[in-house]
């Protein structure tokens, strides 16, 4: 199933005089607004294959309905994202839960999409049917190195597959850590790691990246191996030119300062890339934007000065991917809401006055940093965001273009009611 460009059209024209009106507003509002258009169209966010379906929880799962069976019924609906807001032009592939078997359809299939593959993400906090060891204990920390091994080849294995689709980086998340005070000698558990680490990032083809994600907690409760961005900076930083921390906007201790995570992690040259989503107690996984817009906007803030200032492009600099999981909403549009919640908080940032945020800093003008931080965090910038997505031939308002076009029901109609798409 395709979006046809004439159906875009005809919602795009009812919307026009509103919208319109709202732009001009903005034009004569904002000055420099074209070079932030242009920026927004630029600017992907990657979607995780596995954010398709809905996830349940360990106390039940609903299945919505519809939701694709395979990576080509991912790429589908990743295509038909991409449509709505021409601002999801990539996936993010988990391995096994996604199995590529002919490379080039999957490419070629993907691209008839416009769509780019982005990081590849190694499974080892699962056991799978075939293979020889547990990871009960860990797979990188594990104490036997067969257990290690078996992980690394993996790890091997998806930066294999991930060349034959045109990805060039791996992002390593481990469930790796303790339950129990006593169970692991941490520095044993470091340097194994650390040492599997080494083996996968030798590797690693030229241009590729890994990126080390971090999580404080769960499925380990209480130590976890990859705790924190210390954690993960270290490795990083023993690895190698190659080797980034990733930021999981779930994965802190409540109240932590991500934003100054961020930015510091930038300012090393060690901020690879990160996995959007929204919280309010845990690794909620829940629509970016939902719970702490202004926090993201914060982030974003960060995000923008520290990247302009090293000359990095915003669009191609980092990798932007949203890591979610739905167990009430259609997984389709919650991702739309979660893109434009990105958009969003994107586009505020670029609105903050720089050079007097600066002066203000420099005068230790406190509460004149914070107007100028809220002036643009306060402004509607839907307008902005929509019309960018307006010139690259996307909807005015994907989520009323969905269901105007009934796409859910189609979905269900083609693929069944009663579906389990692979993934948490
Ligand atoms: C772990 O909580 C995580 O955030 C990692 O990125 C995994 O790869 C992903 O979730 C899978 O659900
Ligand atoms: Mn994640
Ligand atoms: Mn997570």
């Amino acid at each position: 199933m395709r979006i046809e460009k004439d159906q875009i059209e005809a919602h795009n024209e009812l919307a026009a005089v509103k919208h319109k009106r709202k732009f001009a507003f903005m034009s004569e509002e904002i000055e420099g607004l074209e070079g932030i258009i242009e920026k927004l169209i630029k600017f992907q966010i990657a979607i995780p294959s596995w954010a398709l379906g809905t996830g349940g929880t360990r106390f039940g799962r609903f299945s919505g309905g519809g939701e694709p069976g395979n990576l080509e019924e991912k790429i589908q609906d990743i295509g038909l994202l991409h449509a709505l807001n021409r601002s999801s032009g990539a996936i993010s592939l988990h391995i096994p839960w996604d199995i590529p078997t002919d490379y080039d359809a999957i490419k070629s299939l993907a691209s008839s999409y416009d769509l780019k593959f982005d990081a590849m993400n190694s499974n080892t906090f699962q056991d799978q049917a075939d293979q020889a060891y547990s990871y009960k204990f860990g797979s990188l920390q594990h104490v036997d190195k067969g257990v290690r091994q078996q992980a690394i080849d993996h790890n091997i294995e998806v930066i294999r597959q991930g060349v034959a689709l045109g990805s060039s980086a791996l992002t390593v998340w481990l469930a790796d850590g303790s339950c129990f005070p006593g169970q692991l000698n941490f520095r044993g558990a470091f340097q194994n790691t650390l040492e599997s680490l080494e083996e996968i990032y030798a590797a690693l083809p030229d241009e590729w990246k890994i990126f080390v994600e971090y999580k404080a907690f769960e499925p380990n409760f209480y130590s976890t191996t990859v705790g924190d961005w210390g954690q993960s900076l270290l490795y990083a930083t023993k690895l190698g030119p190659k080797a980034y921390t990733l930021v999981d906007l779930g994965h802190h201790l409540p109240n932590a300062n991500i934003e100054q995570i961020v930015s510091l992690l930038l300012m090393e040259g060690k901020l690879g890339g990160f996995h959007f989503n929204d919280s309010k107690y845990g690794d909620d996984d829940l629509t970016a934007g939902s719970m702490k817009p202004y926090q993201l906007f914060l982030i974003f803030n960060e995000l923008v000065e520290g990247m302009d200032a090293k000359g990095m492009d915003h669009a191609t600099g980092l990798g932007w991917m949203i890591d979610a999981s739905h167990n009430v909403k259609d997984p389709l549009e919650d991702l739309i809401q979660s893109v434009e919640a990105i958009m969003l908080a994107y586009t505020q940032a670029l609105l903050i006055d720089r050079k007097a945020l600066l002066a203000a800093q420099q005068e230790n003008d406190v509460a004149k940093c914070q107007e100028i931080l809220q002036d643009a965090f306060r402004t509607d910038a839907r307008a902005i965001v929509q019309e960018a997505r307006l010139r690259t031939g996307g909807a005015a308002n994907p989520i009323q273009l969905f269901r105007e076009l009934k796409i859910r029901e189609k979905l269900i109609g083609s693929r069944g009611l009663k579906t389990v798409a692979t993934g948490l």
